[in-house]
Parts: C-alpha cells; sequence; structure tokens
C-alpha cells in the first residue's frame, strides 16, 4: 500500500564544531546528492529543501572545564536550531541533515516545543553507538557531540547553552545500538529512567522487542516520536563515512527492520541524520545507505526493491 503523503521540510544543519574530526559539514549535501529528496517524493511525498541553517551569534566562549572546544558556536547552533526546529515542524515531518550530533540538543529543543504546543509528550529514539550523555562538566574529549541526551533531558552543567525549554522525560527516552559508553556517562544514566538497549541486549532477544516495547508506549500516551539517528549506530562494514566508527553495529537488514517498524507506527513526527561524515565516506556508499534507509521510514518497503525481485 502506498504511504500517506506527508508534507516533508529538509533542513540542513553543517555543524561539525561539536566533533573532533571536521568534514560533518558536507553531510547535508551528501544526503541531498544521493537523491534524498527523490527517493522521499518517488513516495509520494511533497517535499521541500529549506536549505541549510546558520548559527545565532556565538554565546559565551569560557568554561572552567578545559578539555571543551568551540563552547560559543555550539551554543550559537543550538539557539538556531530550536528556532528553526520549531518552525519546519508545524505542517509535516522535519529532516534535519546533519552535521555532528551536537544539532540534536537543538532539534529536540526545537519538537519538543512543538510537541507542548500540541499538548502532545514528546518521546524520543536515539540510534546510536553512544548515549551522549556528558554535561559541560563530565566531558574529557570536549567534543560537545558527546551531550545533546544531558541538555534535552533537563540535566543540570549546561549554564553556556541556552535554557533547554521543555525538557524531554527520561521515561519517554530510549536508546538503541549502544556500544561504547564513558564511565561517567554509565554512572549517571543508570540512574536514570531512560531504556538503554545495548548491542548485546540486541544479540540476545533481537532489535524488534525492545522498540516494539518502546513504541507502544508511545501510542499508550499519544505521543510525538523524534528520532535521533547517529551514523554509527550502523556497523562500520556497511557504513564507513564516520569519525567514531564503533565495530559490532547493527547490520543492514537490523537498521531496515528499525525503519519499517518506525514507519508502521505512524508516529514518527521528526527525524535527525547526524555524523555522515562525506569525507570519510567510499564513493558515497554510506550516504545512500542512509538515504535507503530514510526511504523505509518513509514507507518504502524491502519487497519493492528492484534488486530484491526474484
Ligand atoms: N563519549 C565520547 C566522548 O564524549 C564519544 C561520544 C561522541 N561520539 C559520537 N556521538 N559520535 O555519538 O568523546
Ligand atoms: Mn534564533
Ligand atoms: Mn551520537
Ligand atoms: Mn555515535
Amino acid at each position: 500500500a502506498a504511504a500517506a503523503p506527508l508534507d516533508i521540510t529538509l533542513v540542513g544543519v553543517p555543524v561539525d564544531c561539536g566533533s573532533a574530526y571536521r568534514g560533518c559539514l558536507m553531510g547535508p549535501d551528501a544526503l541531498r546528492v544521493a537523491g534524498l529528496a527523490e527517493s522521499l517524493s518517488e513516495l509520494g511525498h511533497r517535499v521541500s529543501d529549506a536549505g541549510n541553517l546558520a548559527p545565532d551569534l556565538p554565546g559565551p566562549r569560557e568554561h572552567t572545564n578545559p578539555a571543551i572546544h568551540d563552547l560559543g558556536p555550539s551554543a550559537g547552533w543550538v539557539s538556531a536550531l530550536s528556532d528553526a526546529a520549531f518552525a519546519a515542524s508545524a505542517d509535516g515531518p522535519p529532516i534535519f541533515l546533519g552535521g555532528d550530533h551536537l544539532m540534536s540538543a537543538g532539534t529536540v529543543s526545537g519538537v519538543a516545543r512543538r510537541a507542548g504546543k500540541r499538548g502532545r509528550p514528546l518521546f524520543v529514539l536515539w540510534l546510536d553507538a553512544h548515549t551522549d550523555f556528558h554535561d559541560l562538566n563530565s566531558t574529557r574529549s570536549g567534543n560537545l557531540h558527546g551531550t545533546p541526551v544531558a541538555y534535552f533531558t533537563g540535566r543540570a552543567g549546561f549554564e553556556a547553552f541556552p535554557p533547554m525549554p521543555a525538557p524531554v522525560a527520561e521515561e519517554r527516552v530510549a536508546m538503541l545500538g549502544i556500544r561504547s559508553v564513558d564511565a561517567e556517562e554509565a554512572a549517571r544514566i543508570g540512574g536514570t529512567a531512560i531504556a538503554v538497549t545495548d548491542m548485546r541486549a540486541i544479540d540476545e532477544v533481537g532489535i524488534a522487542r525492545p522498540l516494539r516495547a518502546f513504541l507502544d508506549r508511545v501510542a499508550a500516551e499519544d505521543g510525538d516520536l523524534h528520532v535521533s539517528f547517529d551514523v554509527d549506530f550502523l556497523d562500520p562494514d556497511i557504513a564507513p563515512a564516520v569519525g567514531t566508527t564503533v565495530p559490532g553495529g547493527a547490520t543492514f537488514r537490523e537498521a531496515h527492520l528499525v525503519m519499517e517498524m518506525l514507519h508502521d507506527s505512524g508516529r514518527v513526527t521528526s527525524l535527525d541524520i547526524a555524523e555522515l561524515n562525506p569525507f570519510l565516506d567510499d564513493r558515497g556508499r554510506t550516504a545512500r545507505l542512509v538515504v535507503d534507509l530514510v526511504a523505509s521510514l518513509f514507507g518504502k518497503r524491502v519487497m519493492d526493491r528492484p534488486t530484491r525481485a526474484a
């Protein structure tokens, strides 16, 4: 069956100051070149490309944690993204084309305001090798893409960022694919209500069961659902274009199954694509895989894939 047509807005977020590896600023254009808009249009959706966003003026640049770099520009991105995400989510689902994962501090800020305006609870599905649960005091790398989940769940330690307007409740956050967690993050996330499904759990019970449980909770509360897809969720053998590869990630079929189940849920109201670094790609294969996965999320079926025809 054809997917119900949606009004999808693409928002380019060429941020790469949250990462130690330069290159994520080319992510939005790589996704465009790989045919993102065309593949969504082919599914019957109305797609508009809002172009690339620019950061607001830098915020404070000094912090007592000497490891932190690019604090001012990072705060400027969060501020600009919060407004842009709120605006872009008015009529249909926005897709935010990153950009490193710092982007999600801003996108979730904006879509949380949108959900609040609709009178719905916001849920966040975090697809990532990493928990990104540092605050500005705990990060040892100083790479602020390791902090967005702590920020948008309203934890302390983000005085240099714009205030999170409507913090997401911990019990409405689920993570899938986790396999690299720093000690400070592990100690703190264990004391929260965030549902962390690591790769061992996926090995043991499969990826569908924890996702189904989470989607049932979104439906039970009639929630909005933001999906934050870090490309390093995928195994580096199939998705080499990320700076922080971690072996043992989601397979091609696990990733498509997640996207297909998300589509079937009918719940997804916004999407981030984070950490794609085209400078590290192998003739565009990671970008093309990501475009295919996004198509699955927006209604493309594996059985429709021409390469699968018998
Ligand atoms: N935990 C590590 C740090 O804080 C790495 C986290 C960031 N890496 C990512 N985000 N790609 O998911 O430096
Ligand atoms: Mn602004
Ligand atoms: Mn991440
Ligand atoms: Mn990651």
